[in-house]
């Protein structure tokens, strides 16, 4: 008898992203994305020799399969195949994902690339703003189809896009926005109706050219939870769940815009503008399963009568409690602090169970099988003197949420794969080499690029031993 039962052919993997991993960023014709540039700006480091995962896939790779993993899941950089976005395609870039799909197969390792991973061409930004223009969903469209055509026979799982939610919700952080739409917040979700037609299209591409090809979403989804058990504040958390969850899992899942968030949005003249025949293509292109990326569950409350609009805000240090706003959409809800939860320095709350309540929700309403494509903790790490480096608490991290994904799993959820963030350290959106989320150490740092060697760190062991015994160890 077996403690849990995570089902046979589970599997176990951890993620990265192209530009947080590879660097290499104007190598082999590559062009620099959006990413590029937004990082040079950031206080902390440039993307452009990040883990040097291009150069050392193999070495990586080997850490991989000792590791046990049985699935990686990385994004492939729609600039390394098309540098301008569009035109010719760069073939020393398609060989570069040839041989690392071929590295993880020869090594029992399932592949499960994502298309797009916050990285639109910077060519594509400059020629015409990138997301913002209708252009976009075309020319993804382009190299979607491109990439799945040439990896076919190789990949079976495709996630489309990351975190459409993010993208939205922090669109002037994961988008390279142009001042003069700065201060218009209909802008974010055009963009997001662009993606919406960009995935269904990958979706379709997946279903007619990969053989028992699957495909879905990598969603960032956080649950939330009333402040209060106040009707009204249950009520503003139904109205955040609407806008912030369902608004992405009702078009991937159901082929629509959720009612109640687009009637929001109508009301305030956020909606997007769309084409005849949009929703067709966005039904047409159906997922299989839904992938999330699960850090932290939300909590909301009624918004105050005279409450304005409010972007949410960023802990950017790592000093616990720095994150003092939170977003406001009037009239319909504010989102706040969770005083039941504790959080990592960077005020992200720590709620496996939130884990096991978004796995069973959306069990609930979808019935589709789930996946996750990223969960973990960001953690100022030491490397020690011995080369060890002691992190507790992201094995405490990831066992509670480990066991919240098992019990999802006894009451009914279908889950194929756990990709963890990450799988060697990358640079961090919110603190660069500052935070670090990997089982294996990358020795560098924001400042010093030292040797970029790979050291093991306490969760490399531990996770090693959950893979073996397929989550017994637990
Ligand atoms: C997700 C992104 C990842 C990664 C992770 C951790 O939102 O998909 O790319 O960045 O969050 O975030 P951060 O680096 O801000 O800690």
């Amino acid at each position: 008898m077996t403690k849990y039962n995570f089902p046979e052919g589970f599997l176990w993997g951890a993620a990265t992203s192209a530009y947080q991993v590879e660097g290499a960023a104007e190598e082999d014709g590559k062009k620099k994305s959006q990413q590029d540039l937004i990082n040079e700006r950031s206080p902390f480091t440039d993307a452009s020799v990040a883990s040097d995962h291009y150069h050392r896939y193999k070495e990586d790779v080997a850490i991989m399969k000792e590791l046990g993993m049985t699935s990686y899941r990385f994004s492939i950089a729609w600039t390394r195949i098309f540098p301008d976005g569009v035109g010719e395609p760069n073939l020393k870039g398609i060989e570069f994902y040839h041989n690392l799909i071929d590295e993880l197969i020869k090594n029992g390792i399932t592949p499960i690339p994502t298309l797009y991973h916050y990285d639109m061409p910077m060519a594509l930004v400059e020629k015409y703003d990138g997301w913002i223009n209708r252009q976009s969903v075309e020319d993804f469209s382009k190299y979607a189809e491109f990439v799945i055509k040439e990896y076919a026979d190789k990949v079976k799982y495709w996630t489309t896009i990351n975190e459409q939610s993010i993208i939205l919700q922090y669109w002037t952080a994961k988008n390279y926005i142009p001042e003069k739409y700065l201060n218009n917040p209909q802008i974010k979700y055009q963009i997001n109706h662009h993606m919406n037609l960009a995935h269904a299209i990958a979706c379709k591409y997946v279903h007619e050219y990969v053989l028992g090809g699957q495909v879905g979403a990598a969603l960032g989804y956080a649950p939330i939870y009333a402040l209060t058990s106040n009707p009204e504040d249950q009520m503003a958390a139904q109205n955040a769940n609407d806008l912030r969850n369902l608004f992405f899992t009702d078009i991937y899942l159901k082929g629509e815009y959720n009612k109640a968030a687009m009637t929001y949005l109508e009301k305030n003249q956020l909606a997007p503008t769309m084409e005849d025949g949009d929703m067709d293509i966005i039904k047409e292109g159906y997922s299989d399963f839904l992938a999330i990326n699960y850090y932290y569950s939300d909590c909301a409350k009624a918004p105050a009568k005279e409450a304005v609009r409010t972007e949410p805000g960023v802990n950017l240090t790592g000093k616990k409690g720095e994150k003092s706003t939170y977003e406001i959409q009037p009239g319909f809800y504010e989102m706040v602090r969770n005083p039941n939860l504790d959080t990592t320095d960077w005020d992200w709350t720590i709620d496996p169970t939130g884990l096991e309540f978004a796995l069973r929700d959306l069990n609930a309403r979808y019935g589709k099988p789930l996946m996750i494509t990223e969960n973990g903790m960001g953690a100022f790490d030491k490397l020690e003197e011995d080369n060890s480096i002691h992190d507790p608490y992201r094995i405490e991290y990831i066992k509670s949420h480990l066991k919240a994904m098992a019990r999802a799993i006894d009451y009914g959820v279908e889950l194929i794969s756990y990709n963890p963030w990450s799988f060697i350290d990358i640079l961090s959106t919110s603190n660069g080499y500052n935070k670090r989320y990997g089982f294996v150490y990358v020795d560098r740092t924001d400042d010093d690029l030292k040797d970029l060697k790979r050291y093991k760190k306490d969760s490399f062991y531990w996770y090693q031993e959950v893979i073996k015994t397929n989550g017994n160890s637990l």
